[in-house]
């Protein structure tokens, strides 16, 4: 038998928390409707692709006294997309609601993300397999994957294994591009009247996958505070050394939601923040200046240390790069099958073909990134058309540009400082970690309510448990329409329906506690020293949430 660590054995025996509408079970729920929705822009266009699951309602579950029977069920689940704590805990979670609801019915796993349920690669849960999984991080129980769910090849081999194993329902448990795919397969799904419901899970570290329904995605909790650990022992390092500064990027491919979630429980000297560069149109050199002009003035205060904080999808949002990069990805989905770029020999050949087909003013903007930059932006792109901006060393960019912004100031007797640096990239690090104790809670219950939402019948919904700043027995468990949250985005150069993601609100009270306190964090040293997640002890240490929820909640209660 593998050997378990100590901390495992005693999560293993953790009992998840659910809200009181779904603690007497799935077969004493009453479901309501709220009125028709609509999408969040581009409607028509989403009507016509979604015929058949657009505009449905809102649904919320309370529990009733009455109780009733369920036929046995067969349902399959999916993990879709990058990894997230707590993964396993929606799996479980929907375990317990099916085999609750009806012992007779079962569980199948498709194995390595979407494309298990196309190759009719499955696994069947039993108690020991799940048991083994409760409370633990990582996706390894039945592996993920980002095959892209899209044609109708791919919803016919689907149809065909759900068929034989008698699948009336998916669930798949994703972010923003994987619940498109959800959504995709549940229209497909009524069209050919297959009988086979398709329910989505929130998923994303990233936690761009949010709206009036879906307070965070799963997983932002453990891995915002995963980082916070490391930068707050960062911070603690360069305190003691005070010889360093510490270009900190941080995991969220595109919405900066992590690295101000990780900055306000750590208050490091530096944060930039995606949406705000691209809300002030700021350039690169600009970012340079803003940046220098702290260093400058630390060193001035006899601080050669600091520590900078970097989303990792900050290229993207840079105004000249933005343009550059959409324009390089349209050149990138042609070249993809150009057998002269495919077959190029060298980097450098692959640098001239790509910028004589570039525009003009995007030809010179690569031209003048760093050779390791260029190529990083050449890498292959997900099955979703995005760049993988966790290959682009953002950090190491910004780096050798302010090397060379305080040279220039050095010499022009301008800065008296000495600029030695280390550069970090906190990713991968946090999407694995043992899920918090909101994280185990939250999953548990998306997953027992995503069988809720199939047991009322519901296709094309997503999981939506929700009121979560408040103890998780008065969490409000519901669904709400994919279809509600979509709009139309160029994505491989073509037109497509995809879930529109969240973006830091810039005139909201999470930006705006960064923003008030930047400038005195920048100075004066203001580190937070957060340390490791903690599983067992005083609530007020395990059961907290994240800042940014904590703020987004007590704006939604002021406005009610
Ligand atoms: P999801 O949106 O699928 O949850 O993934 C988010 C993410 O963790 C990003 O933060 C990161 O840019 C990306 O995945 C990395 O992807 P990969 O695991 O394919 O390297």
């Amino acid at each position: 038998m593998t050997k378990l660590s100590p901390l495992q054995i005693e999560r293993l025996k953790y009992q998840p928390k659910l809200p009181a509408s779904l603690q007497n079970g799935i077969n004493s729920l009453e479901m309501t409707e709220g009125s028709a929705t609509e999408s969040v822009a581009d409607q028509q266009d989403i009507q016509n692709l979604f015929p058949n699951t657009y505009g449905k309602p809102v649904v919320t579950f309370k529990s009733t006294q009455n109780s009733k029977q369920t036929p046995a069920r067969n349902v399959g689940v999916i993990l879709s997309g990058g990894q997230a704590p707590g993964g396993h805990n929606v799996i479980a979670g929907l375990y317990d609601a099916l085999k609750s609801a009806n012992p007779e019915s079962k569980l199948y796993g498709f194995l390595g993300g979407p494309s298990g349920i196309i190759d009719g690669k499955y696994v069947e849960f039993d108690d020991e397999f799940i048991n083994a999984y409760r409370n633990t991080g990582g996706f390894d129980i039945i592996g993920s994957g980002r095959t892209k769910l899209e044609t109708e090849d791919q919803f016919h081999e689907s149809y065909n294994v759900c068929k034989k194993l008698g699948i009336s329902a998916v669930v798949i448990i994703g972010g923003d591009d994987s619940n498109t795919n959800a959504a995709l397969l549940a229209e497909w799904f009524v069209k050919n009247k297959t009988g086979i419901q398709v329910i989505g899970c929130p998923k994303t570290i990233d936690g761009d996958l949010k709206n009036d329904q879906i307070e965070i995605s799963f997983g932002f909790d453990t891995a915002t505070k995963t980082y916070a650990e490391l930068i707050g022992n960062i911070q603690r390092d360069a305190n003691s050394a005070k010889k360093y500064w510490h270009f900190i990027k941080i995991m969220g491919r595109s919405a900066s939601h992590v690295a101000l979630e990780a900055a306000l429980q750590t208050q490091p000297n530096i944060t930039l923040i995606s949406e705000e560069v691209e809300a002030k149109k700021m350039s690169l050199s600009s970012i340079i200046d803003y940046m220098s002009d702290i260093i400058v003035r630390r060193a001035n205060a006899g601080k050669n240390f600091g520590i900078a904080v970097i989303p990792e999808g900050l290229i993207e949002f840079i105004p000249e790069m933005k343009t550059m990069i959409a324009n390089l990805n349209d050149i990138m989905a042609e070249l993809e099958s150009d057998p002269s770029f495919v077959n190029a020999t060298t980097i450098r050949e692959k640098f001239t073909i790509v910028e004589r087909r570039l525009d003009d003013e995007n030809a010179k903007v690569y031209n003048s990134l760093p050779s390791i930059i260029k190529e990083q932006l050449l890498a292959d792109r997900d099955p979703h058309g995005n760049v993988q901006v966790s290959k682009i060393e953002t950090e190491k960019l910004l780096i050798e540009m302010l090397s060379t912004k305080l040279a220039e100031l050095k010499s022009e007797g301008q800065y008296i400082g000495k600029f030695s640096t280390q550069s970090h990239f906190f990713g991968y690090e946090g999407r694995c970690a043992f899920p918090s104790n909101f994280d185990a809670d939250y999953c548990y219950s998306l997953g027992y309510n995503a069988y809720a939402l199939i047991s009322n019948g519901l296709t094309g919904y997503l999981s939506s448990v929700k009121n979560l700043t408040a103890p998780a027995k008065e969490w409000v468990a519901g669904g709400v329409p994919l279809t509600m949250m979509m709009n139309m985005e160029k994505r491989h150069g073509a037109m497509k329906p995809v879930i529109k993601k969240a973006l830091v609100e810039l005139n909201g009270p999470v930006f705006a506690q960064l923003q008030n306190n930047r400038e005195d964090w920048a100075m004066n040293d203001r580190y937070l020293f957060p340390g490791a997640i903690q599983y067992f002890g005083p609530s007020s240490v395990c059961d907290i949430t994240t800042v940014t929820l904590q703020l987004e909640q007590a704006k939604t209660l002021a406005s009610v």
